[in-house]
């Protein structure tokens, strides 16, 4: 009982987060398609969400063909945006569906991949901004149906990777370049009637997808900041309610709506929208201040900005540890994180992706229980790393990414809690004997320091009753 103490004082610092993000929103505008819940949601389906904590996003569709690159020049923007490139002319693009033909698609081995890297969910692009949709969609001709593989590519997605116990979401492009009804920015009556079936359209499709596929867990929306889709706040409103009536728990983030006066993510109270803050896209918030109690979930390229297959990845391309460091850290603030993959037009993916899943499955298989249903621990946080807290429980994990050159990792605990158990999770049977150098306070040395990836260390706590006879009496000055 004692030993929850410390947890429940981290949880109780997350729900005055929240309450204190939720009274200092400004709540004079009085709003019909605002937030309509306040806080985190607390039912089942979004505790599972949380507890899984790293999620594999894979982007694919007609981009993976030229893959960045159109009668030899380079183009210098995201894969995917390709279309967009007044070097690519658009309707030589939009006949790329004659070539789709991934002959070495095998999704049970993409599943059992991101099963090996240790992701608990996915998110597959059914359709991205050029409109080409990956589920024969009796909505539309642009779909794999007419393609060379004719047959659908998100039912064996997936099948295959429920299979191997991995939540699937489905991310879905408002932004549909190839509709003749889809207008960025309607300027005539004529615009607003077209807009005005392609929101049918849309609602259409995801009814669909529902139907066809009803073990997803949610949708993952993007391309909704046009005008056409944030000045009409009702509608993103009514089709959130519509999803989420016919399909009860569907897990939607803060993309998918705007408030009527145009607000996106946070309505113009300042309260979030839908069921997790959608917004951390190649960023990750700096502190827990910085996500206000919310749910949140941040997805990561590999390299600079590139999420469909780009032959020539230029600029950083993020290695295994530095992608551990910001699950690491997204875990320690709360959060999900989301590693995206690009896997080329046959259905392969390019070595660096599957090296970087292998050292990242591998770290996780050693260090994954600091991962999974982890969160916020509380503590002071030190410049070795960061504290996770296993949610609900005393448990806390260092995961050291930094070892400075003393050697010395400083541990401070809240006030009146004692160390009495350290270990690595990579050799738990050996005890590391912390040295006190203070009220609550500890250095931990590891024995090595020869290490390549972040090492967990787990701790065990207790109560105490703060007084030490006093030996840490502070300096009076
Ligand atoms: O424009 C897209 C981009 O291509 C990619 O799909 C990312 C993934 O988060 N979302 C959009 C930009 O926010």
């Amino acid at each position: 009982m004692k030993k929850l103490c410390t947890a429940a004082a981290g949880a109780l610092l997350l729900l005055q987060l929240h309450s204190l993000a939720q009274t200092t929103a400004k709540d004079s505008i009085t709003l019909q398609h605002g937030a309509h819940r306040i806080g985190n949601r607390t039912d089942a389906g979004m505790a599972r969400w949380r507890s899984l904590r790293l999620g594999q996003f894979i982007h694919w569709g007609l981009y993976a063909i030229p893959g960045g690159e159109w009668k030899g020049k380079t183009y210098n923007g995201a894969a995917e945006w390709i279309r967009s490139w007044k070097e690519m002319p658009q309707a030589e693009y939009d006949n790329l569906y004659k070539q789709f033909n991934p002959v070495n698609y095998q999704p049970e081995q993409w599943a059992l991949q991101a099963k090996n890297m240790g992701a608990k969910y996915m998110i597959i692009t059914t359709k991205h901004h050029d409109g080409f949709c990956l589920w024969p969609s009796k909505y539309s001709r642009y779909t794999v149906a007419s393609s060379p593989w004719k047959k659908d590519i998100i039912g064996p997605m997936v099948d295959a990777y429920n299979k191997n116990g991995i939540d699937v979401y489905l991310y879905f492009s408002i932004i549909d370049w190839n509709h003749p009804d889809w207008r960025a920015s309607p300027k005539t009556p004529a615009d607003s009637i077209a807009y005005g079936r392609f929101k049918v359209f849309v609602k259409n499709q995801l009814q669909e997808l529902l139907t066809k596929y009803p073990t997803i867990k949610g949708f993952w929306f993007d391309g909704t900041w046009d005008d056409s889709w944030k000045n009409d706040g009702a509608f993103s409103d009514e089709l959130e309610q519509y999803l989420q009536k016919i399909h009860p728990g569907l897990i939607i983030g803060s993309r998918l709506r705007a408030d009527e006066k145009g607000a996106r993510h946070f309505d113009s109270n300042g309260r979030l929208m839908g069921d997790y803050e959608q917004g951390w896209e190649r960023k990750l918030p700096e502190k827990i201040a910085d996500i206000h109690g919310n749910d949140w979930e941040g997805v990561m390229t590999i390299p600079e900005n590139q999420w469909g297959y780009n032959a020539r990845w230029a600029g950083h391309i993020k290695s295994a540890n530095e992608l551990i460091e910001m699950l690491v850290k997204s875990t320690s603030l709360a959060g999900n994180f989301v590693i995206n993959f690009g896997p080329k037009s046959d259905g392969t993916f390019r070595t660096e992706e599957v090296q970087r899943m292998q050292e990242i499955g591998q770290w996780m298989k050693v260090n994954g229980a600091a991962i999974y249903n982890g969160g916020y621990a509380g503590f002071e946080k030190q410049d070795w790393g960061y504290y996770i807290r296993k949610n609900g429980t005393d448990s806390v994990f260092m995961v050291v990414c930094n070892v400075p050159v003393s050697g010395d990792l400083r541990v401070k605990l809240p006030q009146q809690t004692t160390l009495t158990h350290a270990a690595t999770l990579e050799n738990p049977a050996q005890a590391i004997t912390p040295e006190v150098t203070g009220k609550n306070e500890y250095f931990l040395r590891l024995e090595t320091k020869n290490f390549h990836t972040p090492v967990v260390i787990l701790l065990q706590t207790s109560r105490n009753t703060g007084n030490d006879n006093g030996r840490f009496e502070k300096a009076k000055t």
